[in-house]
């Protein structure tokens, strides 16, 4: 069974946890650790594509206190979620520094998703903003509401799928090409 591990970044109270929780909550998926214990880390299974796939959460702060911690979770994560909330542009602006921060700490550029969460509250940061940040990225952007439940599967599910596409290994920075085709994901 393919077994991957992904990472919740994003500012303070942008739905991180909420997100991992409603995802692991959800009545499809199967938590076998219960988010109870820990629920700032736990695992669940999840149908990909008709396979069985393990996605084991984890969740980061940018808090400069634990650098060292927070390089160590980020290189053992496969693939990213950068989280800001549509309803506030100071956590949209801070996602450029969450980017870096994996960048810097993997050595490599791994599957990301930009997750626009809060899409239930007052929007901030149009579509087309969050887009075009995505854009640059080369990674997907989707909107979330952790509250309502709308895309929070998808969201684990796509980059589940990218990670098992790019099985073989995460692209090494020097290869890296920032405005290569970039699919944006806009729901
Ligand atoms: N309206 C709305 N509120 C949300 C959503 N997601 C999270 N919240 C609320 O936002 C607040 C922060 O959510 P958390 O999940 O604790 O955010 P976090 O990113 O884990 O926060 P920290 O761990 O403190 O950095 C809580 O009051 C949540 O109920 C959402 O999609 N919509
Ligand atoms: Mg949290």
């Amino acid at each position: 069974m393919d077994s991957f591990t992904v990472a919740i970044l994003g500012a303070y109270g942008v739905g991180k946890t909420a997100l991992a929780l409603r995802f692991a909550l959800n009545s499809h998926n199967d938590v076998y650790s219960p988010p109870y214990a820990n629920i700032e880390e736990f695992c669940t299974k999840v149908m990909v594509a008709g396979r069985r796939c393990e996605v084991h959460i984890i969740q980061i702060w940018g808090d400069d206190t634990s650098a060292r911690m927070r390089d160590l979770s980020i290189q053992r994560a496969h693939g990213f979620l950068l989280v800001y909330s549509i309803s506030s542009r100071a956590t949209f602006n801070q996602l450029e520094g969450f980017r870096q921060m994996v960048v810097r700490a993997k050595g490599s550029i791994p599957p990301m998703i930009v997750v626009g969460n809060k899409l239930d509250e007052e929007r901030e940061i149009t579509v087309e903003e969050a887009g075009e940040l995505a854009a640059r990225f080369g990674c997907p952007l989707v909107e979330t509401s952790a509250l309502t439940a709308e895309n929070v599967n998808r969201v684990f599910v796509d980059l589940a799928r990218m990670l098992r596409s790019t099985a073989g290994g995460p692209e090494p920075v020097d290869r890296k090409n920032k405005h290569k085709g970039t699919s944006c994901v806009i729901v």
